[in-house]
């Protein structure tokens, strides 16, 4: 059974204990006291898609002297915490263990390799959407693919990796482009992520609601053309649509912002519209549509469809 750490208890976490639980050694670990306390008296529940909860055994801790040697370590902690993971990842690895990081925006890759060994770190996104109900419940609000950027170094592993999360139920194919991955997931979450959280709605609205639908699929072409200007190619030929058919398929998610938001949370706002609007600096590309979004969030502002039509020019 391979050895898997978890760095990280919040939803994506949760979730991914779940579903990797009954076919490996899983064990969480992070610090939010209440999902600890919870995850220790009781099991975790997940409602599934289907609206059915199934309940799940997984240690849970915050002392990594606790956990055996692993031969992966996931980490899915909030962008603002990937130093502290790298750390923890670089403590826990046994000696031909993988550090994959599946969180949101630009960046993360580069801190596990600034603690770690290229051939020790590997790169993932995924499109599951899970929402975080209370310590203990968390709800899977919707399926989508996980993709896994290989490299030689690491496609030998990152190959059993695939293979475990496939047996699991998370469908997720192996890519070679490791910048196309990170960039195409950072348009969608460029389209969704900061309006579900201004707005205070799913993800399903924005595919709803005209206005919406406009500025969310505005800010994911705005980001392919940051890419193309750095020289990425993206894996999908419009941003705009695939940020659209990622709403639709998580539509009665609360993106991962929302969730901040509501419960006081820093966001990751400096890594996803923050890291768009700068490498538009750089490239010499204007990104007005990111650079609002990006200012509503700092400011903590709330909008309305109103104020959308307002900010937008629509
Ligand atoms: O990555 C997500 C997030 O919420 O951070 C999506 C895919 C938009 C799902 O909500």
């Amino acid at each position: 059974m391979m050895h898997v750490v978890i760095i990280g208890v919040g939803a994506m976490g949760c979730l991914f204990g779940a579903f990797l639980s009954p076919l490996a050694n899983v064990t969480l670990l992070g610090h939010w006291p209440e999902q600890l306390a919870a995850l220790s008296h009781d099991r975790l529940a997940l409602i599934g898609v289907d609206g059915r909860s199934n309940h799940y055994t997984i240690q849970a801790t915050n002392d990594p002297t606790a956990v055996p040697p692993v031969d992966l370590a996931l980490i899915l902690v909030k962008s603002h915490q990937s130093e502290q993971a790298a750390a923890l990842a670089k403590q826990i690895l046994a000696p031909n263990g993988l550090a994959l990081t599946l969180q949101n925006g630009l960046g993360n890759l580069e801190i596990l390799t600034a603690e770690l060994k290229p051939h020790h770190t590997a790169l993932g996104t995924t499109a599951q959407g899970a929402t975080m109900i209370k310590p203990g419940i968390v709800r899977h609000a919707g399926h989508g693919p996980t993709y896994l950027a290989s490299t030689p170094a690491t496609a030998g592993r990152l190959t059993a990796v695939a293979r475990l999360f496939n047996q699991a139920g998370l469908t997720t194919h192996l890519v070679d482009n490791v910048d196309g991955l990170v960039w195409g997931k950072l348009a969608v979450n460029c389209g969704i992520n900061p309006l579900t959280a201004l707005l205070g709605v799913p993800n399903g609205f924005l595919a709803e609601n005209e206005p919406a639908r406009h500025v969310m699929m505005a800010a994911a072409r705005e980001t392919a053309v940051v890419a193309q200007a750095l020289g990425v190619t993206l894996p999908y030929p419009d941003a705009g649509q695939r940020a659209l058919e990622v709403a639709q398929a998580t539509a009665a998610n609360h993106s991962s912002m929302l969730q901040d938001i509501l419960r006081g949370a820093p966001t990751e706002i400096e890594a996803i519209c923050g890291a768009v609007v700068e490498n538009g600096r750089y490239a010499g590309i204007p990104t007005p549509v990111n650079e609002k979004l990006h200012q509503f969030v700092i400011n903590n502002q709330r909008l309305k469809i109103e104020d959308l039509l307002v900010a937008f020019n629509l």
